[in-house]
């Protein structure tokens, strides 16, 4: 006989997942009592910090993460950064406690009244067991169900008093055998249609997504591209968590806009369209206009059904996008179209006036200083395209990024991604203001020695609603300074040294110092204020 506790930390084992991020209280003590030695706990300390950290960690590693909440208030905390694990397409197992269950229905201090309701719709599956005995069953389903595509975070509530419970042997031990497969071939007669089409279009074109990452299909999507001399783009900068092309490619033409008139307008000419591994389009700001250029048709290879329906145009295939790549490469000849025209080479920066540098110049230091091995997290809303324009990533698993929207992953996610990923240097690039939505992950990565180098681009407001205030046509709105903001000290309070630098050559230097020092730091840079668009 074995307990509920026991029981779960062996289908944990089972599923690699030994690592877990949280942050506790009462109600989820009984949980990490005895907690066995091959395991590993990151505390965060808020919750939005411990959910990016483990939807970094999750992402990075290519498992399912696992991040433990308390009760109602905690998943409430978690509750934004969670909207980002949905839009990144995160596998992750999120659990929290909940009151003893004779204490429930009496609604007891900290009961999560409605504990499986509280966290939708940013869960697939949610849940809490009837029994303490079906714990262990409850997490393999949720463990199956963020695995499997569309992957996503899966929620299950823990009374406190289930985990000393016996266990349901039988089921307990078909629930840490079981293994739940999720990755679908595109059909044969969809690959050979768009395979004709491909090669039979005037100028096609692909559109690369971050799934096509997640799903390991860069290689095939290189060699889809150099057989059928396809030009490439990324999808929009801010709906993509990951990249599915290099960026220094000959073939790589660029970033989409992501507004719904100039995105069209820049595929102009393009008569077959396919989007892999994406969202077919995560249009912000609203900027109106035709869907697709005229004479374009539009195929989206998703393994996202909801992907796949919400998209406003074109055809979509549900598969794994690294499957569908793969046979799509088997069923390509090479074509004699000529090879599409390079990208131009990164802009010079501009100068500005005073002491603080463009965004441009601060990425190009970052970008000189950067290993071949390097992975960057981004958070620097007004630097994002510079960062894209001047770092050109050339390798998988290499980029992160909140496709959600919603600050705070940065910080977070890259002390998970480090975690996950301790032999490559992580880079940390954040906006001063971005940093303070998760502003604890500082003490995370000093008190677990994780070297993260981040690097805090300082421009005293917020550069980006400035800009959409101007789109939109916003005039005295307020809020969008942050003067006297000092990430740096804040950071060194917490235990990561931190240094100021000026100007792209002492940044340059700094970065080569730190990055790869196997030590978390932090590099603040002046930035002028405004929008950095190369
Ligand atoms: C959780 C959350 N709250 C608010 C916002 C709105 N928001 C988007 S960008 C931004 C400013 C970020 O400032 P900073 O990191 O300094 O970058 P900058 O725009 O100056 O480059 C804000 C507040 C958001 N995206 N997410």
């Amino acid at each position: 006989m074995s307990t509920v506790r026991e029981a779960t930390y062996e289908l944990f084992r089972a599923h690699g997942m030994t690592t877990m991020f949280g942050n506790p209280g009462s109600t989820e003590l009984p949980m990490l009592a005895d907690f066995p030695d091959d395991f590993r706990y990151v505390l965060g300390l808020q919750e939005a910090v411990a959910v990016g950290m483990a939807d970094g960690f999750a992402q990075a590693s290519g498992t399912v993460g696992h991040v433990n909440l308390h009760t109602a208030p905690g998943v409430g905390n978690g509750m934004g950064a969670m909207f980002n694990a949905q839009a990144n397409h995160t596998p992750l197992l999120v659990t929290a406690g909940q009151q003893v269950r004779a204490h429930m229905t009496m609604q007891a201090n900290l009961t999560n009244r409605d504990a499986t309701r509280m966290p939708h719709p940013l869960v697939k599956w949610s849940f809490e067991p009837a029994r303490g005995a079906d714990v262990p069953a409850a997490l393999g389903r949720a463990i199956h169900t963020a695995s499997l595509p569309p992957k996503g975070p899966a929620f299950v509530s823990i009374p406190m008093d289930d985990w000393t419970d016996e266990a349901d042997d039988d089921g307990s031990a078909h629930a840490i055998a079981r293994r739940v497969g999720g990755r679908n071939a595109p059909s044969a007669d969809a690959v050979a249609d768009l395979a004709e089409r491909l090669a039979g279009a005037a100028n096609p074109v692909l559109v690369a997504g971050p799934d096509i990452d997640a799903s390991g299909g860069w290689d095939d999507a290189v060699a889809l591209a150099e057989r059928l001399r396809l030009p490439v783009w990324s999808i929009p900068a801010t709906g993509g968590g990951r990249l599915g092309f290099p960026e220094d490619h000959a073939a790589f033409r660029g970033i989409l806009p992501p507004a719904i008139g100039p995105l069209a307008e820049t595929l102009a000419g393009h008569d077959l369209i396919v989007v892999v591994g994406a969202s077919a389009f995560a249009y912000y700001p609203y900027l109106p206009g035709n869907l697709l250029p005229d004479g374009g048709s539009l195929v989206l290879i998703t393994s996202d059904p909801e992907e796949a329906a919400r998209a406003p145009m074109g055809e979509a295939i549900l598969a794994d996008p690294g499957l569908a790549l793969a046979a799509l490469l088997a069923a390509a000849d090479e074509s004699d179209r000529d090879a599409p025209e390079p990208r131009p080479g990164p802009a010079d920066p501009q100068e500005v006036e005073g002491d603080a540098i463009s965004g441009t110049e601060a990425m190009a230091a970052l970008a000189g200083a950067f290993p071949d091995d390097g992975i960057v997290v981004l958070e620097a809303p007004s630097s994002t395209i510079a960062l894209r324009s001047q770092l050109r990533i050339s390798r998988p698993g290499s980029y992160y990024f909140g496709a959600g929207g919603g600050l705070g992953f940065g910080l977070s996610a890259a002390v998970g991604v480090q975690l996950a990923q301790p032999d490559r240097p992580v880079v940390c690039v954040v906006g001063e203001g971005s940093a303070q939505y998760a502003i604890t992950s500082f003490w995370s990565a000093a008190a677990y020695d994780v070297p993260v180098t981040f690097l805090v681009l300082r421009n005293s407001e917020y550069a980006i609603l400035k800009w959409f205030s101007l789109a939109e046509g916003v005039e005295g709105a307020p809020g969008l300074d942050l003067p006297a903001l000092d990430t740096a000290a804040t950071a060194e309070s917490y235990g990561v040294p931190a240094r100021r630098v000026t100007g792209g050559e002492e940044l340059r230097s700094a970065l080569g110092e730190e990055i790869g020092s196997g030590k978390p730091s932090l590099i603040e840079v002046g930035v002028a204020p405004g929008m950095w668009l190369e």
